[in-house]
């Protein structure tokens, strides 16, 4: 009697126990389902990805010899339930045993347990070896201590795995180089052209649009530009080793128009979808150092921050605080987002050119998601359950476990800081300081208020007012107060004025 697998779309990692031999006992299934095309708006872009992916995965799966059923979104058998379609293939296929790995989503988690608790059939859950802690790994960490401090789990990880240290101390002496990762692009600095693949996936367009699920955003889908396989996630690693990482760190938070990418690799899809692991990835990155050392370390070291600190952290911080995260609203913000995030329509250049290259290429860098789109949604009060739909939507790597934290935690601070050490908000001026949009923009940056004056220099200050109770006593927030309180009182109510008419007109911005 056969063992039913259940592979998920975000479980793509050939490398899995799973499948390292290929026999007649275990016969697995993939399924594309409404409910998971549809739980949020997708981009174009995030459906034909993963669709595009699954598929590939499960025809690799076939061609080494597994045994695998794949059921397209529109088969006439597929019950559009994972529940439905796994009972009904125990019953086809005269299945005695059910085995899925451990989903990295809550929803799915808890999906997958009610729908086991009502089979006939023995279920086994296998841990995934998908990530380099185990969901609790950060919980435990932190027992006892007062506050999650991503830095001090971060250099345990670093202990723990062996990387870049030696005898418990960092390679170099210093632990964190963030202070060298902060200059703007400088005119002149080459940036070079992204790879893109090219995967001519026009007829699951096709059937994405005759089955009607909504989606947003644009594609070319004679040419998704993602990548379909481990093959293409390695060849996207290459290239960014080659042609990135010498340059990552000095401009990871840099913003330009010149390039919707620029140093960063683009690998977070593949890593999401488990096409490659973290652990490679990361002695990759070394291996790479070792044989270039003219490769500045800042670059190597605030790189490998993002993998095994930031990401390893936020998956840790989700399995610890779910479900409570999804209803947390520190600020009680409750405004709707803006129509632009939707179609780009807004005259902040910064906003537009984070908005627009989104809905092109289902991508933004962490600085514009978090200091751009998400520092505007912090600072104009809107509902964080709003801010999360656009997220989870837009972004070609957005699954909630690393979406959520990094939305409602480090962008909105609705968590009230377990995340972030302090709300990112900011006003035009870190915009201007870290990008060239300013230049280009109907607003004002050094202008505080009147008709011209950049919103998010009046936005700032009302946020900034309006939330004194919350913020005020907040150690690094002192010195804004100071600012705020130092300046004159009709100044203050002239910059409350303006901000107050941004936000009665938000949708005009
Ligand atoms: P690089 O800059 O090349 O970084 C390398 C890798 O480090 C990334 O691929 C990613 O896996 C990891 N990484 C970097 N920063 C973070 C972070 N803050 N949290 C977790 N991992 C990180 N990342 C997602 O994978 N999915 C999301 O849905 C997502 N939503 C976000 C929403 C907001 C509001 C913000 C501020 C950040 C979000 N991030 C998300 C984190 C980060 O912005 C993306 O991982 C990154 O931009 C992906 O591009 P990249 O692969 O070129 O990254
Ligand atoms: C993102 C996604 C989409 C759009 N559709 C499916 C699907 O139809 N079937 C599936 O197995 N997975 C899909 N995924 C990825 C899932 O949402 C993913 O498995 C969860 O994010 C679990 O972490
Ligand atoms: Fe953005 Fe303000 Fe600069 Fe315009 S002036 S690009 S709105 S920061």
């Amino acid at each position: 009697m056969p063992t039913l697998r259940l592979i998920l779309g975000d479980q793509l990692d050939i490398n899995h126990p799973w499948f390292r031999v290929a026999d007649e006992d275990h016969l697995y299934v993939m399924m594309e389902v409404l409910p998971e095309a549809t739980y949020v708006t997708h981009h174009i872009q995030k459906l034909l990805a993963f669709f595009h992916a699954m598929r590939t995965f499960a025809h690799s799966l076939a061609r080494s010899g597994h045994r695998i059923i794949y059921l397209h979104l529109d088969a006439p058998d597929n019950l559009q339930d994972f529940g439905d379609n796994l009972m009904m293939l125990i019953r086809k296929y005269n299945i005695t045993r059910l085995e899925y790995m451990m989903p990295d989503e809550y929803r799915l988690d808890e999906k997958l347990s009610k729908i086991s608790g009502n089979l006939s059939v023995e279920v086994n859950v296998y841990d995934t070896n998908h990530f380099l802690t185990d969901r609790y790994e950060v919980q435990r960490f932190f027992e006892g201590k007062k506050t999650f401090v991503m830095e001090q789990f971060y250099r345990y990880m670093r202990r723990k795995h062996g990387i870049l240290t030696e005898d418990g101390k960092p390679v170099t002496g210093v632990w964190n180089y963030d202070r060298e990762n902060r200059s703007a692009l400088k005119p002149g600095i080459p940036v070079p052209q992204p790879l893109l693949f090219s995967h001519d996936v026009s007829s699951l367009e096709t059937m994405i649009r005759r089955m009607n699920i909504t989606t947003f955003g644009q594609a070319d889908s004679r040419r998704l530009i993602w990548p379909a396989d481990r093959t293409e996630a390695l060849q996207l690693l290459g290239f960014f080793l080659d042609h990135l990482l010498p340059r990552f760190g000095e401009f990871q938070d840099a913003m330009s128009v010149r390039s919707w990418s620029l140093f960063h690799s683009r690998l977070s899809f593949s890593l999401n979808t488990k096409m490659i692991h973290p652990g490679e990835l990361v002695s990759k990155v070394v291996d790479h150092w070792r044989n270039h050392p003219e490769i500045p370390f800042s670059s190597v070291e605030g790189f490998i921050r993002q993998v095994i600190g930031w990401r390893e952290f936020m998956r840790g911080i989700y399995w610890h605080a779910m479900p409570g995260y999804e209803r947390m609203n520190f600020f009680g913000h409750d405004r709707p987002l803006p129509g632009f995030y939707w179609n780009g329509k807004t005259r902040m250049s910064c906003m537009r050119h984070t908005i627009e290259q989104s809905l092109q290429y289902a991508y933004a860098h962490h600085i514009q998601r978090l200091m751009v789109t998400g520092n505007f949604a912090l600072i104009a009060g809107i509902h964080p359950d709003e801010v999360d739909r656009w997220y989870l939507g837009v972004y070609i790597d957005a699954v909630q476990w690393v979406e959520i934290t990094n939305t409602r935690g480090m962008s909105q601070y609705a968590d009230g800081g377990m995340i972030a050490t302090k709300p990112y908000a900011s006003s035009g001026k870190y915009i201007h300081r870290m990008s060239d949009y300013c230049s280009g923009c109907h607003y004002d940056v050094s202008a505080r208020d009147g008709e011209f004056s950049c919103p998010f220099n009046s936005l700032y200050w009302h946020f900034l007012d309006r939330h004194r109770e919350r913020t005020g006593t907040h150690p690094r927030m002192g010195m804004m107060y100071r600012t705020w309180d130092s300046m004159e009182g009709t100044e203050r109510r002239r910059i409350l004025r303006r901000a107050e008419h941004c936000l009665e007109h938000l949708e005009e911005l």
